[in-house]
């Protein structure tokens, strides 16, 4: 494996980041992995799969949701386009690289969620799906961006950034559709989430090693989407004691 100076993989999954004597002439930021090492290629590999099929399931989703909420099916197809791009400028990401994106894995571990959101889907449970995609998939996805953009390559970063601005647009869909009916919501917002987040916290212990070498703090990315789904609770409707209480019960499902 090929180090830097500024960074170095000691054991898997430790980065240390000793004072440089002679810094490469390109500027690397501390903590950012050669992107060239074999083990860097494989773990983008299996990251940048979930990304692409987490986008793509996105689309399908807001599809979907465009069918179920007429009223703002236009808003809503919208969204869903923005999710087949990001797909597309992601899966440049790995392309970039060389890397080719582990699509089958990532299929398996998004199958769960997948499925209970086509199941909400089926029985017109409206509020399980906006919950799913909106609340705890772009929550998902805002702090995985956020949380890799420092470590991000000259090339992804940027697209990294713009993908993360979108994602914001679609939590906000989400929490104003939710607060709007908040009363009448409630009850199978709690439901949804202790089912869904057992299932999306899978995901991303599948990844704790590859988020390791890929440069990131897999536990700052769990503590920035509890942080950042309690926040979505509140604003939709939830006093802070009992979002808290309904995220802890719902993290430990
Ligand atoms: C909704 O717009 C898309 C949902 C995709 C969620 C992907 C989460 C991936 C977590 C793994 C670590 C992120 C690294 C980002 C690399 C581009
Ligand atoms: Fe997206
Ligand atoms: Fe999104």
């Amino acid at each position: 494996m090929t180090l830097t100076p500024d960074c170095q993989l000691n054991q898997p999954g430790q980065i240390s980041t000793e004072p440089q004597r002679n810094p490469e002439p390109r500027i690397r930021k501390p903590g950012r992995p050669h992107t060239d090492s074999e083990a860097y290629r494989q773990a983008y590999g299996r990251i940048n799969g979930v990304v692409v099929v987490g986008e793509t399931l996105a689309h399908h989703h807001f599809r979907l949701l465009a069918r179920a909420i007429p009223a703002d099916g236009a808003e809503l197809l919208r969204l869903g386009q923005m999710e087949g791009n990001h797909a597309r400028e992601l899966s440049e990401c790995a392309r970039n690289l060389g890397v080719r994106p582990d699509i089958r894995l990532a299929k398996q571990l998004f199958a769960p969620l997948h499925q209970l959101f086509r199941q909400c889907d089926e029985r017109g449970d409206i509020t399980g799906c906006v919950v799913i995609q909106c609340l705890i998939v772009e929550c998902f996805a805002v702090a995985a961006y956020r949380n890799y953009l420092p470590v991000a390559d000259a090339f992804a970063r940027p697209i990294t950034a713009a993908v993360l601005a979108d994602e914001s647009e679609h939590l906000d869909y989400g929490e104003v559709w939710l607060k709007q009916r908040f009363a009448a919501v409630q009850a199978a917002v709690s439901t949804i989430c202790l089912q869904a987040l057992p299932t999306t916290l899978a995901i991303l212990r599948a990844l704790v090693d590859d988020m390791r070498v890929i440069g990131m703090d897999p536990y700052e990315l769990v503590a920035s989407f509890g942080e950042g789904f309690q926040q979505s609770l509140e604003t939709i409707g939830f006093g802070s004691s009992e979002a808290a209480r309904l995220l802890r019960r719902a993290m430990a499902a």
